[in-house]
């Protein structure tokens, strides 16, 4: 009998990604490839005032354009479309998918064309003339809490989204405060740190921007929305809500999607328009943004002004620490808007046993664009205020960066660990991954080297930041959608395997890592098995791809659909070769007797006999194929450590990012390829952020950054050779020890580069500088105009 080839065991295994043959040749199929007949084509007239009432839409000339099929105002949708939803429990104000009587941003839709192709909607929504009473806007948030110059919504006083919420130390779950721990801290410091930071908006910029294409068959009464999507079943949740439709009667579909980085967790404006109008027509509507609009149009991230107060002893131990987070949420509350600073203000305690923490959350309404979900989503910006605040103490104490952070950590036996603002770590070990950083970056020796290159006259800085984060989301408590994820696995009558679910990648990689999975469980080949996911026709239910979530949670509930199919398997297996299902293995493509590899049948002959099971062992169905939804008892809380150097010119500020060295710990690694370019992305989008990402309005709430040439992405140019290592610490809280690892690179990056400029710049007495780090900013401190750039001590 032929032997089998001997299969190697994936997990764990630098795979390469199953999906990039078909990206890289240019074969996949976007939601703009998708070309129905009949279809029309649907284009958005925005307002070009921030603030204003419309007094008055005419729509003639483009009614009457050669191909335009309708024109409507807000008021028009209104008729046939509710206020969008949102997905959190903060109150909201009313906010109609088309403005109706007030536009509260740049960008806001005003009316909608339908036409023959995208160029006569363009043309005829440019031919729409609004006529808006402009009124005075807002955009600088702590201006806005004043409620001068205005007001965005009646309802809401001094523009006051979320009035206030306290949290951490003394504060009990009906909201009473005791700050009697806090303030004792306070008085027993012999140091303290305060602190104005700014972590600032940015615009998420996925490669394709957002599209839809829905189709109402009138026929049928059934709805198929394709979207560029991270959540197709949310996405059909609310479609079917606002068409009055069950959900048994859409069908959302993602397709190929070009990345999302966040913003295409909501449900926006444009999809339920284009749905509403597809049901109005019975035809099929495309609408396709593009770049200009998506600066505008599509959620911004960040956006948080936070107070910082460190109280410390003069040794480095922190005793208590005060965080008043200030959110500028932007005109409207999104799908997640009000909640994302609400992870930051849970991420207070970061990688420290502070005995005492006080994060307060306020979030205003302003005129710009909403803010949502950006990669990292909350705890970037936690980790940059607690971080920054560390390595003030740490030269204010004239102590190693890294010494500091060591005297304060969560000790490994105390996980898990109950923080002061409410989070449950699951498991840590913060000092293991400081020494591995230290020890890659060879910290001693790249002290020397500062200290030599400053010696030249060199303006050379290091910068050290630790970070944890909270993902792998969530039991349901923690998330509105719910917080589970689902998985079918079936074993196909040839023995091929394919499996669903409702992780929903966009990016990340998890045909590749999922199959692995399964080709280990089943012992088959990875290519005789198929990860299906993003149609709710195919995948029967599912939550979607965000909060560093799909491997934690879609990947559990993965392993454990084919756990289910493989125990049946083993059942039909053990009827054919009449032995004992507890002594089968499978291996190679194979089943057999442990010890007897001379029984083994090959894996598909014992798949053909499950759908045709002559004589049918006793008690059982045909068929392999089986379902699981899992829901964690808690999120993960990965974790790392990043150091970095940076070089600015002394007569430019020009800042140069010479290393950046990441240790991460995400648990147990399937995929170590995956989850170092998954690292890679989420650094390349910190830097970004640190060094030249900054979404910038003018005071009249005009985006002033609103293209490419503005708005600048890094470029490979503006990396060194990112340095990357793991430790591995597993989590309890799923079968595969796995956490997240997607939005890990934002969060430890932006501290560690801003530490690096500030220490580059200690000769001026700078201690804090805040993003982006213009070189017209430093360069200015590097004059002695630091006082108004940055903080002084
Ligand atoms: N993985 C692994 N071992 C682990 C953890 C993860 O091999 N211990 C693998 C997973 O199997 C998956 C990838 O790493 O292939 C990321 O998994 P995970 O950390 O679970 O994150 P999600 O799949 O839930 O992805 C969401 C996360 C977020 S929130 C953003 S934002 C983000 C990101 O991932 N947006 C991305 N990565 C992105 N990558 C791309 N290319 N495009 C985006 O828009």
């Amino acid at each position: 009998m032929p032997t089998s080839p001997v299969l190697p065991k994936l997990v764990g295994q630098r795979v390469k990604r199953r999906e990039d043959p078909r990206l890289i040749q240019g074969r996949a199929t976007y939601v703009d490839d998708v070309a129905l007949v009949g279809m029309q084509h649907v284009a958005f007239k925005r307002s070009d005032v921030a603030h204003g009432r419309i007094r008055k839409i005419d729509t003639t000339a483009a009614a009457g354009m050669d191909g335009v099929e309708a024109v409507y105002t807000g008021a028009d949708i209104a008729k046939i479309l509710p206020p969008m939803p949102i997905g959190t429990p903060f109150p909201s104000p009313e906010h109609r998918a088309v403005a109706v009587d007030t536009v509260r941003f740049t960008g806001e839709p005003v009316a909608v064309v339908v036409a023959r192709d995208r160029y006569v909607a363009k043309d005829a929504a440019d031919a729409i003339l609004v006529d808006i009473d402009p009124l005075p806007a807002v955009v600088d948030v702590e201006q806005a809490m004043t409620g001068k110059p205005t007001v965005i919504h009646p309802d809401f006083a001094n523009n006051l989204a979320v009035a206030l919420v306290p949290g951490g130390t003394g504060v009990t779950p009906d909201g009473k405060v005791d700050d009697s721990a806090l303030n004792a801290a306070f008085a027993n410091a012999e140091v303290v740190i305060s602190q104005r930071m700014v972590n600032h908006r940015l615009a998420p910029s996925a490669i394709e921007p957002r599209g839809v294409v829905a189709h109402y068959e009138p026929g049928k009464g059934t709805m198929t929305i394709w979207s560029s999507t991270q959540n197709p079943h949310i996405l059909r949740t609310f479609i079917a809500a606002l068409n009055g439709l069950g959900q048994d009667q859409v069908r959302a579909i993602a397709p190929e999607v070009g990345g999302g980085f966040g913003c295409k967790i909501n449900i926006y404006a444009e999809e339920y328009v284009c749905s509403a109008i597809s049901k109005a027509l019975g035809v099929p509507v495309k609408w396709n943004e593009d770049r200009s609009e998506a600066f505008v149009a599509t959620t911004h991230g960040r956006d948080i002004v936070a107070y910082v107060d460190l109280a410390a002893k003069r040794d480095g131990t922190v005793l208590g620490l005060r965080m008043k987070l200030i959110a500028d949420i932007g005109a409207y509350n999104m799908l997640l808007t009000a909640a994302i600073p609400t992870l930051t203000q849970m991420m207070a305690n970061a990688t420290y046993n502070i005995p005492a923490v006080r994060s307060t959350l306020t979030e205003v309404f302003t005129n710009k664009t909403p803010t949502d979900a950006y990669r990292g989503a909350g705890r970037p910006e936690a980790t940059y205020f607690v971080e920054r605040a560390m390595d003030m103490l740490a030269r204010k104490l004239k102590m190693d960066p890294a010494d500091v952070r060591r005297k304060n950590f969560i000790q490994p036996h105390q996980f898990p660990f109950a923080t002061q603002v409410g989070a449950v770590y699951d498991s840590g070990d913060y000092g293991k991954a400081l020494d591995l950083a230290l020890k890659n970056a060879n910290w001693e020796q790249l002290n020397k080297d500062r200290d030599a290159a400053r010696a030249q006259g060199r303006l050379v800085g290091l910068g050290l930041s630790m970070y944890v984060e909270v993902c792998g989301l969530g039991p349901s408590a923690a998330l509105p959608t719910g917080g589970w994820e689902h998985a079918q696995v079936t074993v196909e009558r040839d023995g091929r395997i394919s499996a669903t679910t409702g992780a929903s990648p966009h990016g990340q990689g998890n045909e590749t890592t999922f199959a692995q999975m399964l080709a280990d469980q089943f012992g088959v080949p990875l290519e005789h098995v198929t990860i299906l996911h993003g149609d709710t026709g195919v995948v029967k239910q599912g939550i979607g791809t965000f909060g560093s979530r799909s491997q934690a949670v879609g990947g559990t509930a993965i392993h454990l659909a084919g756990g289910k199919v493989k125990s049946k398997m083993a059942k039909f297996a053990a009827a054919l070769m009449e032995a004992s299902e507890e002594d089968l293995v499978f291996e190679n493509g194979t089943i057999g007797v442990k010890g007897a590899p001379a029984s083994a049948k090959p894996f598909a002959s014992v798949a053909a006999y499950a759908y045709v099971p002559v004589p049918l062992p006793a008690g059982m169905e045909p068929g392999l194929s089986d379902e699981a939804f899992w829901e964690p008892t808690n999120n993960t809380y990965p974790f790392g450590c990043h150091i970095s150097m940076i070089e600015i010119d002394r007569d430019t500020g020009e800042p140069t990012l010479l290393k950046l060295v990441a240790i991460d710990d995400a648990g147990t690694l399937i995929n170590p390829l995956i989850v170092e370019g998954q690292i890679h992305g989420g650094l390349a989008q910190g830097v970004g952020q640190a060094m030249i990402e900054e979404v910038v309005y003018g005071d009249d709430g005009q985006l002033l950054t609103g293209s490419f040439m503005d708005y600048a992405l890094p470029r490979a140019i503006d990396f060194p050779r990112f340095e990357l290592d793991a430790t591995v610490t597993p989590t309890p809280v799923n079968p595969l020890g796995a956490k997240g690892v997607g939005e890990a690179g934002t969060l430890g990056s932006t501290p560690c580069i801003v530490s690096a400029v500030v220490d580059a710049l200690s000769e001026f007495g700078v201690t804090h500088v805040d993003m982006m780090l213009r070189p017209e900013k430093l360069w200015r401190i590097i004059q002695g105009q630091g006082a108004a750039q940055g903080g002084r001590q």
